[in-house]
């Protein structure tokens, strides 16, 4: 029998979440998890109550996860639900959408997604929990650590590095070899051409730090 998976999360990403893993068919959906009470369902799935659910997973034969919570521009309460499964003994599940198209060369860590139409060339690895959104692009020999999400439609050219945890906005375009640190946060439609520190947030073309003027 198929393992048993929980997504944790029931908004818009969770619905993103249950397609890809619908249509891989590796894993039985038992459910969602979401604090929010009023919720019933996701995408014809029950939400089986708050996050103490995960607690209760061998009883309920659930025996994997899924992050299910987006948290658009700040990756932190995707990385502590992550771990939170992990504590409860869960097995973190890739989700990987069937139009997707992953070099054989390429590697995919634990519970990391990557949406309809999305590429990701040779040599590239991708670490755990990471979000490859639709039609996203990474290039050949591009790094992306645990947590990071690449957004619909942004473009990572070869030789990329993604620290962790780090947000690249819908569109934008990280030129080749450049370096965005851990946390950093790029804003949609931005062109990054030099490395952006730890923590930094950057937006434009070319991309400058956030609140500053353009000379
Ligand atoms: O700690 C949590 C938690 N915090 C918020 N645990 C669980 N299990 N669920 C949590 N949530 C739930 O995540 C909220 O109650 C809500 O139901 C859901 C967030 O839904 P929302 O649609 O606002 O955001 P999202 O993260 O699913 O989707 C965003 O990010 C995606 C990447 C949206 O902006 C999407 O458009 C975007 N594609």
């Amino acid at each position: 029998m198929k393992p048993g998976c929980v997504v944790i999360g029931g908004g818009g990403h969770a619905t993103m979440v249950l397609e890809a893993l619908r249509l891989q068919g590796k894993v039985r959906i038992v459910g969602v998890t979401d604090p929010d009470r009023g919720r019933k369902s996701v995408a014809g799935v029950p939400v089986l109550g708050d996050d103490g659910i995960l607690d209760q997973a061998r009883r309920l034969k659930i025996r994997c996860f899924s992050v299910g919570v987006g948290s658009v521009g700040d990756n932190r309460p995707r990385a502590q639900l992550y771990r939170r499964a992990i504590e409860s003994g869960l097995k973190p599940v890739q989700a990987i959408h069937p139009s997707a198209v992953v070099s054989p060369r390429a590697t995919v860590g634990p519970g990391t997604m990557i949406f309809p139409r999305a590429v990701v060339n040779p040599g590239s690895e991708l670490g755990a929990n990471v979000i490859v959104n639709s039609a996203a692009v990474v290039e050949h020999d591009v790094r992306i650590a645990d947590h990071a999400h690449v957004c619909p439609g942004a473009v990572l050219c070869g030789g990329v590095h993604v620290g962790e945890g780090a947000f690249i906005g819908a569109g934008a375009v990280v030129i080749q070899g450049v370096r965005i640190g851990a946390w950093a946060v790029v804003a949609a439609g931005a062109v990054v051409h030099k490395d952006v520190p730890e923590g930094g947030r950057v937006a434009g073309i070319p991309a400058r730090p956030m609140g500053k003027k353009s000379t």
